[in-house]
């Protein structure tokens, strides 16, 4: 029998921080997963070396179920972002591992593909409304068929989801930056922003848009119900979604799709919100949400209830939860988009993926396991580099919800 011999884990800087961790067996194979947890990631690190790493050695790396059980009850402490990533981690460089000894793409092994290629959603911003719109057009002209679209506040400075340059890198800072919020202003100009975008483009692309956590329910309602007319293909995290009772009143008020999930790790922290339908799209991902097996059955109780997916996907997932989420996304019956952002040349020196992207559709090739090779040496130039992701206050100098 094959057993676990060795499992490493790294953390590097090739244009942003990420954790990787590499599981060997005795029979000299390989397998990657990914652990980067935003801001936090020496604590997944440090999860995995002192006291994941240990369990797995001389286990057999076929039981991908049995060690995801024993990492999961096993540590009595359940859920949370740091144990469920570090748990995804070992799962996702199992199943890795799997596709490779049969010399299969993990696709395969999780059924076959659904679907022939993988829909996914650019990132148009801008500062202001015209430069979102040249923006948007750029995207379009790209070739991708769904659109998210954000521009800060004017005369607020800094917020999410808006790129400065190339890449949107929200970690920016050694300290948290932190950045002023207001309702009032951005519940004014948000519905303007998106109403110029089809009333400039038509429907010719889905439009998204990210809510970021940033209004209380009665908020949200009023907002989705303000923008229902331009066809939204979600508004994303209305309200921080621990709350998973507000969904219920922002459902009574709007038929604006609603998405959440992105910093949910489990089947529990989005059970109520899929078994009582209070969403339409659930966004966990492999990285955050304990890994291929766990996420594919979040995925099945979201079909039970017609809840489609739409996993998280920005930069600070690596490229081999990229790669990861495309095998998942190919698969499921009720995919319904994948969040894509590119990422930087450094990063792709060290990550070498044969995911590929046309008309605004991912797919690889059959390329057994993930399809994902680290290059160890490469990473050795760009050594960690923490970063902390902005806090929010809101203009009286109060803590909000970034
Ligand atoms: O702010 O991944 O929809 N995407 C997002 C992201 C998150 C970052 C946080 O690390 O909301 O851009
Ligand atoms: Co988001």
């Amino acid at each position: 029998m094959s057993t676990i011999e060795r499992a490493e884990v790294f953390v590097a800087s090739p244009g942003r921080n990420f954790v990787t961790l590499r599981i060997t067996t005795s029979d000299g194979v390989t397998g990657l997963g990914d652990a980067t947890l935003n801001g936090r990631e020496l604590a997944v690190a440090s999860y995995l070396r002192d006291h994941v790493v240990p369990l797995l050695i001389g286990r057999d790396p076929a039981r991908i179920e049995d060690i995801w059980q024993f990492l999961y009850r096993g540590a009595y402490w359940r859920r949370g972002p740091v144990t469920m990533t570090a748990i995804a981690a070992v799962d996702v460089a199992l199943w890795d591992i799997k596709g490779r000894v049969a010399g299969l793409p993990v696709y395969q092994l999780l059924g076959g593909r659904s679907r022939d290629a993988v829909m996914v959603y650019a990132h148009a911003s801008g500062t202001d409304v015209p430069s979102l719109l040249d923006d948007v057009a750029k995207f379009r002209d790209l070739g991708y068929q769904a659109i998210r679209a954000q521009t800060g506040v004017p005369g607020l400075g800094g917020s999410y989801g808006v790129r400065k340059g190339e890449v949107y890198e929200p970690a920016n800072s050694n300290l948290p930056d932190e950045q002023p919020w207001s309702t009032e202003a951005y519940l004014d100009f948000a519905p303007t922003y998106l109403r110029a975008v089809r009333e400039k483009f038509g429907s010719a692309f889905h439009l998204l848009h990210d809510v970021h956590h940033r209004l209380t329910p009665i908020e949200a309602a009023r907002f989705g119900k303000s923008v229902e007319d331009l066809r939204l293909f979600w508004m994303e995290d209305p309200t921080p979604a621990e709350n998973q009772e507000a969904f219920r009143l922002i459902r009574q008020h709007t038929t604006t799709p609603i998405a959440t999930g992105e910093i949910l790790n489990s089947i529990w922290d989005v059970k109520d919100l899929i078994t009582e339908q209070l969403i339409d799209y659930v966004r966990t991902t492999v990285v955050h949400a304990g890994g291929i097996t766990h996420l594919r059955r979040i995925f099945d109780l979201a079909a039970l209830y017609q809840v489609r997916t739409g996993s998280h996907g920005a930069t600070d997932l690596s490229p081999i939860s990229l790669a990861a989420a495309v095998h998942v996304d190919l698969t499921v019956p009720n995919f319904g988009i994948q969040e894509y952002m590119p990422h930087v040349e450094q990063t792709m020196q060290v990550f070498r993926t044969n995911v590929t992207l046309e008309n605004g559709m991912l797919d690889l090739s059959d390329e057994p396991g993930l399809g994902v090779e680290y290059d160890e040496k490469a990473a050795e130039r760009y050594p960690y580099d923490p970063k902390y992701l902005p806090v929010a206050r809101r203009l009286d100098g109060s803590v909000h919800d970034w």
